[in-house]
């Protein structure tokens, strides 16, 4: 589900034990999980590469759900889904493929389907996953609808390649479905938002938080995580940004938040990141350096965030935060968009 998670004010938005930030402190939101990584390809019931970056739903029956991207030993990916009572430990991998990609009826998958952002719709009663589809165009944004992880409903490419990190709204803005992706145009690698009035046909198509520039740790290339999370101060949004080196890439996180019902208004922005590789199976694995979150759950408490991150593109991990610190640690440590943010 998608709940709303009332934030309980202090005076300085700080809550208890946490003293007040200075800007750009460096400060631990999230507490690795000890352990961690829970899934790895030895966890496997049929033979693969490794298993990474997946969706997360809380399901009715309390369990969590996890969406894996599970890479095979072609190099091709596809989606597998594993349960938990608890998210930690105890899961149930289904025995085979729960979405294979279907290259015959759907060409645009044609080197598989990878990356799913999962959101509860209520309107829909159903789930809706939004995939990366890749075939030789490059990777695109295909979207399926499913009630239980055993059918889904396919609509194929939404967007077109070169798109993915998108992940849908829960619910209508102002009578239209809301898309947040990542296309790559001539303008760059930067966060965008698209509208629709029947999840096929997208339009109105707008940047919302763009790569910055330089030595940022957030220059040239930036993407949505999980989906947004709804909270009473807007939409929390946790993104990566890819830092260049000579030695390739480091993928790390940040934070931004998003009016309630202008999704596209960026109220804050962190300046650094909060989440980076930093342990062994962050460190090294098929590629180095990398944690790249597609999903989270919120626990009973309103408050704690689960957040399932591949690591270094092999496993899937688990660090925990508090939504409440993570939105006083944005309010004290933000910067203001000039040109995305209209009142600025
Ligand atoms: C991104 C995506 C992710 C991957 C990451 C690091 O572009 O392809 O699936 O985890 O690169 O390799």
């Amino acid at each position: 589900m998608n709940p709303i998670i009332p934030i309980v004010e202090s005076p300085a938005h700080t809550p208890p034990g946490h003293p007040k930030l200075r800007p750009c402190a460096d400060v631990q939101l999230f507490t690795r999980n000890p352990g961690n990584p829970l899934l790895t390809r030895e966890n496997w019931p049929y033979p693969i590469n490794s298993v990474l970056n997946a969706g997360a739903v809380l399901l009715a029956d309390g369990d969590t759900l996890l969406l894996c991207r599970v890479e095979e030993r072609t190099g091709l990916s596809h989606l597998c889904a594993a349960r938990s009572a608890n998210g930690v430990d105890g899961w149930r991998i289904d025995p085979q493929p729960t979405l294979p990609a279907n290259p015959r009826d759907y060409p645009e998958e044609i080197w598989g389907i990878e990356d799913p952002r999962i959101t509860y719709v209520p309107e829909l009663e159903q789930y809706a996953v939004a995939y990366t589809s890749f075939a030789r165009g490059g990777p695109g944004v295909s979207l399926a609808l499913t009630k239980d992880f055993i059918s889904f409903e396919r609509l194929g490419v939404i967007m077109q390649p070169e798109d993915k990190d998108a992940a849908l709204l829960p619910r209508r803005i102002d009578g239209r479905w809301a898309l947040i992706h990542r296309p790559v145009t001539a303008l760059g690698a930067h966060m965008w938002i698209s509208y629709s009035p029947d999840l096929r046909h997208w339009g109105s198509h707008k940047i919302i938080l763009e790569a910055r520039r330089g030595g940022w740790w957030d220059a040239n290339k930036i993407g949505l995580c999980s989906p947004p999370i709804e909270t009473d101060k807007g939409w929390l949004v946790i993104y990566h940004g890819v830092r260049q080196t000579v030695s390739g890439g480091i993928y790390r996180l940040g934070l931004a938040l998003f009016d309630l019902e202008r999704p596209d208004v960026c109220l804050q922005r962190g300046n650094s990141w909060v989440f980076g590789p930093e342990t062994p199976y962050e460190r090294c694995g098929d590629v180095n350096d990398v944690v790249f979150p597609c999903g989270q759950t919120i626990g009973a408490d309103g408050d704690t965030i689960y957040m399932y991150y591949g690591a270094a593109d092999s496993s899937i991990a688990l660090a925990t935060g508090s939504v409440r610190a993570i939105l006083a640690w944005l309010d004290a440590n933000h910067v203001r968009l000039k040109g995305v943010h209209p009142s600025a």
